[in-house]
């Protein structure tokens, strides 16, 4: 069967989902192409912290009736050192906050919503391939669930978002790209657990244990993690040692953590990795087929989000205006912003995670790096900046 649109859309992430929306507001056709089924992409657990500007953009959108209802709006972070607790009050110091809203519920209402306008979103296709993409003419082939026929999907742009595994990155010739990788020596250990919040905002804490999180999902759902070494296996942690070292590294005077029963639980490497150029031809990567971050700085869905709204605004001037020059730059715009959230994430990865083999000197600096941010309110807000807000684009450029 062949089909034609304007943008193909490979992934149904934050990033695919995002992008179609953006493309329909404008009057662009699109198709989404999604490897998984509908129920397992509305059932993957990750992220949960919304930036500012990805909240305005969602409610600018239709899209933020339930996150406003249901998200919880955060007027700070804790940073917590050996016990010391310090609250980073964005609000106060920089005016904006953030949303703890979790990713696959972001996931659920922007399918809902793509659905309803009639799609389409087409699920559990296999064989994705890329054709001609650096032509005028691209295509993109596959095969839809329950047909073993090939569906071919002509368009004028690629969006590969497609995710780390996703074979669009791939269809960069090696010759055109660079990519930088750097993989810290730990993993999170995340869990959900069934227990009323223990604060009212994420703490973040340093313990000479090792680091751990406190995070939130709902009244009833709390999410947490714990830092542990990267090719630790989920089978030696069973709940009574996983409470036990989150009680310890984040124990406070006249403070308690909430415990409950586990109801989910996995580890994930940390890692950071950038793609250099994000497009080839009528190919444009976005979100994590383009770069990934360490989870600390909250910063990979809000990432995807800002590629996609530079690149609407390029796909959106082709169109009305005939003009390539924000397509040609794309790479560039969106460089700037993906590596200051690089920095941004590893900065905070490197501050509050205990390293193996630390000499005696290196610990002592980073103790005085958190001291830096608790003492100092430049230090405060500079943090307070870079974790509500990295986004460039201006919200009225894409709608
Ligand atoms: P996704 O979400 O991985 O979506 C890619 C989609 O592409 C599909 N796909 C294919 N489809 C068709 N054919 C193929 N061959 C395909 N191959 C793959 C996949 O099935 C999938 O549905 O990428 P996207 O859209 O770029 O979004 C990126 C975010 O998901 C990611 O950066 C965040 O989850 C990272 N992250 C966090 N980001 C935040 O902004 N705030 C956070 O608080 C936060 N916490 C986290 C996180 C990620 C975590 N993990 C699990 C890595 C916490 C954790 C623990
Ligand atoms: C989460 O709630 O899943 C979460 C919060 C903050 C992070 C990472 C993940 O930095």
């Amino acid at each position: 069967m062949r089909v034609r649109t304007q943008v193909a859309i490979i992934g149904a992430g934050p990033a695919g989902l995002m992008l179609s929306h953006l493309l329909h507001r404008h009057g662009i056709e699109s198709v989404v192409l999604e490897c998984r089924s509908r129920e397992e992409i509305e059932g993957t657990i990750r992220a949960g912290v919304l930036e500012f500007g990805t909240t305005r953009l969602m409610t600018a959108l239709d899209l933020g009736a339930r996150m406003e209802r249901e998200g919880h709006v955060h007027d700070g972070i804790e940073l917590r050192v050996n016990g010391r607790r310090f609250k980073v009050d964005f609000q106060e110091l920089v005016g904006k906050t953030i949303t703890v809203y979790a990713q696959h519920e972001v996931i659920k209402d922007l399918v809902a919503a793509r659905m309803a306008q009639g799609g389409p979103i087409l699920f559990e296709v296999a064989d994705v391939a890329l054709h001609d993409v650096d032509s005028h003419h691209p295509r993109v082939t596959c095969r839809v669930a329950g047909s073993d026929e090939v569906y071919e999907l002509e368009c004028d742009f690629i969006a590969g978002c497609d995710g780390y595994h996703g074979p669009s990155r791939q269809h960069i010739p090696a010759s055109a790209r660079n990519e930088y990788h750097k993989v810290y020596p730990y993993g999170w250990l995340g869990i959900l657990a069934e227990a009323p919040p223990s604060s009212p905002i994420l703490i973040y804490s340093h313990h000479a244990g090792g680091f751990a999180l406190v995070s939130t999902r709902s009244p009833e759902i709390q999410r947490l993690y714990l830092q542990v070494d990267r090719d630790e296996d989920i089978r030696n942690w069973s709940d009574d040692r996983i409470w036990t070292e989150l009680h310890r590294r984040t124990a406070a005077d006249g403070w308690r953590l909430i415990d409950g029963p586990i109801i989910q639980k996995s580890i994930v490497g940390m890692r950071s990795f950038v793609c250099d150029p994000m497009q080839y031809g009528r190919l444009f990567l976005a979100g994590d087929a383009a770069h990934i971050v360490p989870p600390t700085g909250a910063k990979g869905l809000n990432l995807a989000v800002g590629d996609v709204q530079v690149l609407a605004r390029g796909i959106v001037a082709y169109y009305r205006e005939g003009r390539t020059d924000l397509l040609a730059s794309y790479s560039a715009t969106c460089l700037d912003r993906v590596w200051r959230a690089e920095r941004f994430s590893w900065y905070m990865t490197m501050m509050l995670h205990r390293h193996p083999n630390q000499a005696e000197f290196d610990y002592r600096i980073q103790l005085a790096e958190l001291a830096h941010v608790m003492h100092s309110r430049h230090a405060a807000a500079a943090l307070a900046e870079c974790y509500t807000d990295l986004s460039t684009e201006p919200l009225e450029s894409v709608l």
